[in-house]
């Protein structure tokens, strides 16, 4: 099923998400669904706040190879995902499907080292740099409560809210 996305400013996006502790039917319900609407809304990365669903989950599926598609295989679903490492930085032009429409430089770390439990409760340690790397980090802000315009320059930022005013604004009318 394709669930609603919840979008910028609603408070719920400022949840910290609660730890998984059942890996149930539950869970793999919840996960069916955030990649159904994952790639519904053409995303490649989203964490279950963005569902409305304040638990440690999110699920990325980056593309890859000649063309740059998804591919299911490439999937993962990460719970209860913890940073261990980090080093680098780098810069990418973010989005992201809670704030449409809207992409920004964000400066990251390049490197991660990753610990987080599968569906299953399989414990993965992965390490990760470029997209990878950027995509866990801006997910994981998303389970502490926090979005990638938060980072943003103070000028850049009221840019920002001054625009988002006004679309919310025609939205409205
Ligand atoms: C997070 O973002 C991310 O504005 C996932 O109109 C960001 O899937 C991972 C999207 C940067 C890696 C690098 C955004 C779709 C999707 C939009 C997304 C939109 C339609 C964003
Ligand atoms: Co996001």
């Amino acid at each position: 099923m394709v669930r609603e996305i919840v979008e910028y400013p609603s408070s719920i996006l400022q949840k910290v998400s609660k730890e998984v502790v059942k890996f149930d039917k539950n869970l793999h319900d919840l996960l069916d669904d955030m990649y159904e609407t994952m790639m519904a809304k053409s995303g490649i990365g989203l964490a279950a706040i963005q569902v409305g669903v304040p638990l440690r989950i999110l699920i990325l599926n980056l593309p890859s190879g000649e063309e740059d598609k998804q591919d299911i295989k490439d999937l993962i679903e990460a719970i209860n995902p913890e940073i261990l490492t980090s080093k680098g930085s780098v810069t990418y032009n973010e989005g992201c499907l809670s704030v449409p429409g809207v992409y920004e430089d964000i400066t990251r770390k390049e490197f991660i080292k990753i610990k987080y439990y599968d569906r299953a409760g399989n414990k993965i340690i992965k390490e990760c740099d470029n997209l990878m790397s950027i995509a866990f980090q801006h997910e994981i802000d998303h389970l502490n409560g926090h979005l990638f315009i938060e980072k943003l320059s103070y000028l850049k930022r009221k840019k920002f809210d001054k625009e988002w005013k006004r679309r919310l604004k025609s939205k409205k009318s």
